[in-house]
């Protein structure tokens, strides 16, 4: 598919820009300010975007399509000007335009604001998604929150991670519509009478009750080719003019202000991924707000073409980003049993019809539960539902399994103990028609392991989607060198179809190809080694072996292992055990959750290694340690297509799938890996030859934390590799003025603590990276392998993830 259907002029391009400078800037035209370049192209855009939702929206109506809503607490949409001008076919007019007018069109791009509406995978996933559905010409629409503080920026301060807030929304944001005409009433908190009805039914009422007032700000999703535009609804909270004018006219004038405030602190900030958020009172009605906001959306437009709920699950289908929009079962059912007046037992069809759930962990610690007192507190008719959900569900289970008490509290959604809790991910999976994992192993970890309770119950249920990734940002806007190196050399119907790449193959020992794809990776190399030396004064030989560790910091993600593995390299050479015989860079970049200790501390080593090693003469030409501080989407955007070595190295069965190594994959890095969430997949697709794998399985794992069988201390007493790594950790080598600080590393590993496996999984690992550092020595073959890894990258594409969605999920009983 071409974008031949948005064909625009240079000069129809200038006279829109030059509008925009004048009328909605106030600026002098022409101008080579690049801030006010950056706004007024795209407010040209969205002037095109507008009118084709607009076209969009009356096809949608006309064919009476299905919708599908994505409901998350985080979208990371990286930044958008890029992206828009590629997807409506603008991208080269635009950028000759500036050209001629002496402007770099990166310059201006620069400009934007990169939204950080997300912790990481998960609502990134969710912003491919996006991008896929409309490019696909399906109905789906994202539904999240307009946080005015993204994720937290990242400072580094001596070594130290030091968060500072992401006021993201200080600068105007170009993109947005704001809806005042759409906003909703959102009720929260108050009591419940216990009323019946003339015949006799317990009927409830929920009264006094505040309200909080929902604002839509809509985003347009351009599909590639400008043919579809969708939305992205993001909901602020604020609170109501007549509410605040009636505790005005009572005379409260302080009263009336905290209102105000208390309601606009509900979209006030994302939370980032903290170890316990069951204590945040905020968030939970941040996940109340979303969903009340979205269904009554949801049911509003629904109900301009139907009289009854009759068609609903026909109409709409609504994915759960993970539990944190699980409160939907609950408030479907509020709006069909109290508002709607339908009969529980019809509701609860529709309600199950209509919602899909998505996991997307499987740690302990992540799995959402809610404390049943703060609920009664916040939204005390969901309390209510929720226990009758639980009741009705808990006497099916029992009839079906009569007196098996252990399981009716297994498979509770209330967590019985000190104070009650709600597990979110059991209500989640009651109220749904699908649940599905994000990688084959992980929803067989899902199936075997957390939920087979559930498995057991209703095997028709689960479904296996493995995620993807857009190349239209990860290849197309990401790496424009290579994106244009394939479609010289197979087209570009790998823009919209990605295993077109497997035309590649037969390119991958042809030397004229070889020789460009690997002068590409090259200029990659170079632009990366600017921007290192430009944020960090240090400078890198862009023809050292790139090995890249970018993700959030997390323990079972390991980047203690690569630390560990830099450091006996390291020890290795200053001792004189080994030559080495490729120069390497390390490259990490990544948060830590503000409250996560262990994580700010890796962040600390990491520094600090590299503090010692860049600065000793003896490795100078063979080890370099960078650490890129503030880790988003643009930055992604510039690391991954420099990548050679991509390190997907996680404990085994921890990560779920992973989307990083999906986009290093795309853009011809290999992979050392664990076979963990969709890596093994990319083995499946790549071929053992062309990925490094090693280390435990999950199963195996699973086995020795089972038979308690992992004692750290033997490891240490058998390897002296380990030995030497974990003293040196002890012995302040990488801490001389600020003794003590890494011991604890040591005293864990000798506790017999190493929750995740870095010591078993530390000499095959050391054994792979070997076998890596032989490989880089022979470019002809390393060059073949990477080539293959593209060709071989079209699985991953989150075209085929959303396919796999709708066909499976989204359109179940549907005929196509
Ligand atoms: C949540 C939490 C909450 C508190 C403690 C630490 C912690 C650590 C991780 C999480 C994960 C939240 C869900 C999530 O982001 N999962 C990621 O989803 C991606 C998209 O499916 C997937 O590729 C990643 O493997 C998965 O970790």
């Amino acid at each position: 598919m071409k974008p031949t259907v948005n064909k625009i002029s240079k000069s129809d391009l200038k006279t829109s820009i030059d509008y925009h400078l004048r009328c909605s800037l106030c600026k002098e035209t022409p101008t080579k300010d690049y801030r006010d370049l950056f706004l007024s192209t795209a407010f040209s855009l969205r002037d095109r975007m507008a009118e084709k939702i607009l076209h969009t929206e009356q096809r949608y109506q006309a064919s009476q399509t299905k919708r599908v809503y994505y409901l998350s607490l985080e979208f990371l949409i990286g930044r958008l000007m890029g992206n828009n001008l590629h997807n409506l076919g603008m991208f080269d007019v635009c950028r000759e335009f500036m050209a001629e007018a002496g402007i770099d069109i990166e310059e201006v791009r620069e400009q934007e604001n990169d939204p950080g509406l997300g912790n990481g995978g998960l609502g990134r996933l969710a912003a491919c998604f996006l991008d896929s559905m409309a490019t696909l010409d399906i109905a789906g629409f994202g539904y999240g929150i307009h946080y005015e503080y993204g994720l937290f920026k990242q400072e580094i301060d001596n070594g130290y991670q030091r968060e500072k807030p992401d006021n993201w929304l200080a600068d105007l944001n170009p993109w947005e519509f704001k809806r005042t005409d759409e906003k909703c009433i959102i009720p929260i908190k108050g009591r419940i009478e216990h009323f019946q009805d003339r015949d006799g039914e317990y009927n409830p009422m929920w009264l006094d009750w505040n309200f909080i007032v929902g604002i839509p700000f809509d985003i347009p999703v351009v599909g590639y080719g400008g043919k579809t535009v969708n939305w992205l609804r993001l909901y602020g909270a604020g609170s109501s003019a007549d509410f605040d004018i009636q505790i005005f006219n009572e005379g409260d004038y302080f009263r009336a202000v905290e209102q105000k405030v208390e309601s606009e602190t509900i979209t006030k900030m994302l939370y980032p991924l903290d170890t316990i958020m069951s204590g945040r009172e905020l968030r939970l009605v941040q996940e109340y707000f979303l969903v009340a906001c979205t269904l009554k959306d949801i049911i509003r437009r629904y109900m301009k073409n139907n009289e009854n709920f009759d068609r609903f699950p026909d109409q709409v289908a609504i994915q759960m980003n993970d539990t944190h929009p699980s409160l939907a079962v609950a408030e479907l059912m509020r709006l069909l049993v109290d508002e709607y007046a339908l009969p529980w037992g019809h509701a609860w069809e529709i309600t199950q019809q209509t919602l899909a759930y998505t996991n997307h962990t499987v740690l302990a610690e992540a799995l959402e539960k809610w404390p049943a007192a703060l609920l009664e507190r916040i939204i005390p008719r969901h309390l209510q539902i929720i226990y009758e959900i639980n009741r009705q569900f808990l006497e099916k289970i029992a009839a079906r399994y009569p007196n098996d008490v252990d399981l009716l509290q297994r498979m509770s959604l209330i967590e019985e103990g000190e104070s009650k809790q709600v597990r979110m991910a059991h209500l989640a999976l009651v109220g749904s028609h699908s649940v599905n994992g994000v990688s084959s192993l992980h929803t067989e970890i899902l199936k075997q392991d957390n939920f087979s309770d559930f498995y057991a119950l209703w095997p028709e249920r689960f479904v296996n989607v493995t995620n993807g990734i857009t190349q239209r940002r990860w290849l197309l806007g990401a790496n424009p060198r290579l994106a244009e190196l394939i479609t010289d050399t197979i087209g570009d119907s790998w823009i919209t179809d990605l295993s077109q790449l497997r035309r590649l193959e037969p390119h991958a020992d042809q030397t004229v190809f070889m020789d460009e794809f690997r002068d590409i990776k090259r200029a990659n190399k170079e632009d990366l080694s600017k921007i290192i030396s430009d944020t960090l004064w240090l400078s890198i030989d862009p023809d050292s072996l790139f090995d890249i560790h970018i993700k959030r910091i997390h323990e079972y993600k390991r980047q203690l292992l690569k630390i560990m593995h830099i450091v006996h390299e390291y020890l290795q050479i200053i001792r004189g055990e080994k030559t080495p015989t490729v120069a390497k860079t390390f490259i990490f970049a990544g948060k830590a959750a503000p409250g996560y200790w262990v994580a700010k501390q890796i962040i600390k080593l990491i520094h600090n290694v590299g503090q010692v090693i860049n600065q000793d003469r003896r490795v100078r030409d063979a080890l370099k340690v960078v650490f890129l501080p503030d880790y988003s989407v643009s930055l992604a955007e510039k690391i991954i297509p420099a990548a050679d070595l991509s390190e997907q190295i996680s404990m085994a069965g921890q990560e779920a799938s992973g989307t990083g190594n999906m986009k290093f994959m795309l853009n011809g890095a290999l992979t050392v890996g664990t076979l963990d969430g969709a890596n093994v997949e990319m083995l499946e697709e790549a071929g053992a030859d062309n990925i490094f794998i090693f280390g435990l399985k999950a199963e195996e794992i699973t086995d020795m934390i089972k038979k308690k069988n992992y004692h750290p201390v033997e490891y240490y007493r058998l390897f002296p590799e380990i030995r030497r790594v974990l003293d040196a950790f002890r012995d302040n080598t990488f801490c001389p003025d600020e003794q003590g600080i890494f011991q604890w590393i040591y005293h864990r590993m000798m506790n017999n603590e190493d929750s995740y496996f870095h010591l078993p999984d530390f000499s095959p690992y050391i054994q792979v990276q070997d076998q890596i550092e032989a490989e880089y020595l022979d470019p002809v073959n390393w060059t073949k392998k990477a080539i293959l890894n593209v060709a071989r990258s079209g699985k991953f594409s989150s075209d085929r993830a959303i396919s796999d969605y709708n066909r499976l999920i989204w359109n179940k009983n549907a005929q196509s």
